[in-house]
């Protein structure tokens, strides 16, 4: 499916249907500006291809990703990241928005922009010895790829504060205990496991998932009146698709679970 410098699209070689955004800049894929705007890409490019029905994002049995590089974000003054901060926002937010399920498979660190990326997905798989957090406050600065809003979207407020606050790291067994990851495996099972939750959904209906995940996504950040007109929406929309017509008919002439969408 293509390749960039350090981020590598591949679809799964046993499920096709789905794609592997992998990123691979040695050693601990440190998100430099340049991987960032290829996260960007790659994100396009799988939110654009019909023939994906989701996407897993990975970083290799080793390490997820250990954060924005820092050598490289050394240099940056006022100026420069008043400019750039916008862009390196814009590229998680482009994956947060792939409109299909999105798991994160998670070895070794999730830490900083590392941490934020994994936040960017639907769910997250972590090796049971995985290392996730937020530790840029050890460097002076606090997440800014969208730690401080998805984190407490997803554990609270509290927890999430704590995590940034100290910039800890937060073991497997306690992200699983808070929510912060879903299911922890021994490291060698991380990308089978996201995989195979994955290809779960493949089979799905893909419109229907996708305004789920908009409903859910776009509700969260809008008030109960709101979100209910965006389902509302959505799910007046969904009876426009021959999704709806294919699963309403698979259910009457044979029974519950029986549909295949295409
Ligand atoms: N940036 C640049 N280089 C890194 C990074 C990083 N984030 N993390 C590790 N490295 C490099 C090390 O410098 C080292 O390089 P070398 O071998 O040339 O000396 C190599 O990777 C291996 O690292 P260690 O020797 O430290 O390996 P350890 O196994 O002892 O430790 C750790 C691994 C725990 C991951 C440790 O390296 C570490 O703490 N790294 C920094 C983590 C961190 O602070 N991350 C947050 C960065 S700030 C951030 O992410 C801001 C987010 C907002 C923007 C996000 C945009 C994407």
């Amino acid at each position: 499916m293509g390749e960039f410098e350090f981020v590598r699209v591949e679809s799964d070689p046993e499920n096709p249907a789905v794609a592997v955004i992998r990123l691979d800049r040695p050693k601990m894929n440190a998100l430099n500006a340049q991987v960032q705007g290829e996260i960007a890409a790659a994100a396009a490019r799988v939110a654009g291809d019909d023939a994906v029905r989701a996407v897993v994002l990975y970083g290799g049995e080793r390490v997820f990703a250990a954060g924005a590089d820092v050598k490289e974000m050394a240099e940056s003054d006022y100026a420069d990241m008043a400019t750039r901060s916008r862009a390196l926002q814009d590229s998680f937010t482009a994956v947060a928005r792939i409109p299909k399920p999105v798991i994160a498979a998670v070895t070794g660190y999730a830490l900083g922009g590392g941490c934020e990326l994994a936040l960017c997905a639907d769910f997250r798989v972590a090796a049971d010895d995985a290392k996730l957090g937020q530790p840029e406050i050890l460097l002076g600065i606090i997440p800014g790829a969208g730690g401080t809003q998805r984190l407490p979207r997803l554990v609270g407020p509290a927890r999430a504060k704590d995590i940034i606050y100290t910039g800890r790291m937060v073991e497997a067994d306690e992200a699983l205990r808070i929510g912060l990851v879903d299911d922890t495996v021994p490291t060698a099972d991380v990308y089978p496991t996201a995989v195979a939750m994955a290809a779960r959904y493949a089979n799905g209906p893909a419109l229907a998932l996708r305004a789920a995940k908009e409903a859910v996504d776009s509700g969260i950040d809008a008030d109960l009146g709101t979100g209910l007109e965006i389902e509302r929406l959505q799910f007046a929309g969904l009876f426009a698709t021959e999704d709806q017509q294919t699963g309403m008919r698979s259910f009457i002439e044979h029974g519950p679970g029986q549909a295949q969408f295409t």
